[in-house]
């Protein structure tokens, strides 16, 4: 990350205007309701590690300003409340033991722990996964798997699958923990997948405990790269950095497939809170649909004039420059925050022509 960063510097410094690349640019919706969207463009970049947006709002008459993470697309998310104990959930395979692509329905079904509904196995067979049927992601800039899981022993193995092409072949990229290992990236089949860099992480995950984690996987340059990290849940905060920095830069890597889990020995083992969204594509010019900032209800006040500024986030969340400020006015006469059950659109009208990195659409 450092050598990253200080190339990033060099480069700059080289090239003052191309370092503020994926310059940011601003356009407005003027029809979105209840609430205002503002879709943000970027110049498409060589940099495929930008996979966030962020928005800066400031309030031209009361200085105040906040910022918004972009949003990124939900693919698929579920925590498995809707679903009866026993029951398995759709769209979802449960495959034998020994990595067996023979589907064997009773490994995987809904418990209830604590009061919630989650996936899980009881089973102590070796090597059993479930796996989602409904996605099977491909041509994607970037994908992000989270949720939570937690085993009941400590001998119990427990992880996620990605780009996986079960039940068409055996192999896949995993985050797991098993007997005395931390949570790592273990590809499969080994002679096939290969990962290279910061593999594992230093988390060892307790018996009885939910981990949240997450896992980032981005189609770079000639190399699918893997980010993740893990932590205890709630109350506890998610750690800044991620823990793994990985990627398999080989002729076999992986670039499609779906999703799932894995498990093996000891012990009881659960997810939760399962989703998979889609990272912003910075080839993207534009980031639009379900990728646009989406405001409070009242956050913008009739009247009163507002500067936006965008910037880029890489996966360090570290952030480009920001662009220049794009000046918008909330109408007088649509006001999103009125009360008004939201029928009316907000109008948000640019009252200085685009500049240079400007586009309004
Ligand atoms: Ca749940």
């Amino acid at each position: 990350m450092k050598k990253y960063k200080f190339l990033s510097l060099i480069l700059c410094f080289a090239a003052l205007l191309l370092c503020i690349m994926p310059m940011a640019s601003l356009s407005q919706e003027t029809t979105i309701e209840p609430d205002v969207a503002v879709r943000a463009c970027f110049e498409p970049s060589q940099d495929t590690r930008v996979v966030k947006h962020k928005l800066y709002v400031k309030n031209i008459d009361t200085l105040e300003e906040q910022s918004f993470s972009l949003e990124q697309a939900q693919l698929f998310m579920d925590d498995f409340e809707g679903y009866t104990v026993g029951s398995n959930p759709i769209n979802w395979l449960n495959t034998g033991a020994s990595n067996s692509m023979t589907e064997n329905k009773s490994l995987f079904k809904i418990f209830d722990v604590g009061g919630e509904k989650v996936f899980g196995t009881s089973s102590t067979l070796l090597n059993i996964h479930s796996h989602n049927t409904q996605w099977y992601l491909e041509n994607e800039k970037g994908v992000e798997y989270s949720g939570r899981m937690m085993r009941s022993t400590i001998d119990g193995g427990i992880g996620i699958t990605f780009y996986s092409h079960y039940p068409f072949a055996d192999n896949y990229y995993r985050l797991r923990t098993g007997w005395a290992q931390p949570l790592h990236i273990a590809p499969h089949p080994q002679d096939i997948a290969k990962v290279f860099g910061t593999t594992s992480s230093d988390v060892m995950p307790e018996a009885g405990k939910w981990y949240r984690f997450r896992v980032m996987i981005i189609d770079g340059a000639g190399k699918t790269e893997i980010f993740s990290k893990a932590w205890l849940d709630e109350p506890h905060l998610e750690p800044t950095d991620w823990q793994v920095v990985a990627h398999d830069d080989t002729n076999s890597r992986f670039v499609s497939g779906t999703f799932g889990l894995w498990a093996g020995g000891s012990g009881a083992k659960y997810w939760d809170d399962l989703k998979v969204s889609r990272v912003v594509d910075p080839g993207d010019s534009c980031v639009v649909g379900t990728n646009a900032y989406v405001f409070e209800k009242g956050f913008f006040k009739p009247g009163n004039v507002y500067d936006l500024t965008a910037t880029a986030l890489d996966a360090y969340d570290n952030e480009s420059v920001r662009s220049a400020p794009f000046r918008v006015v909330v109408s007088e006469s649509s006001n999103p925050g009125n009360g008004g059950g939201g029928s009316d659109p907000a109008i948000m009208e640019p009252i200085l022509p685009p500049g240079p990195v400007h586009q309004v659409y």
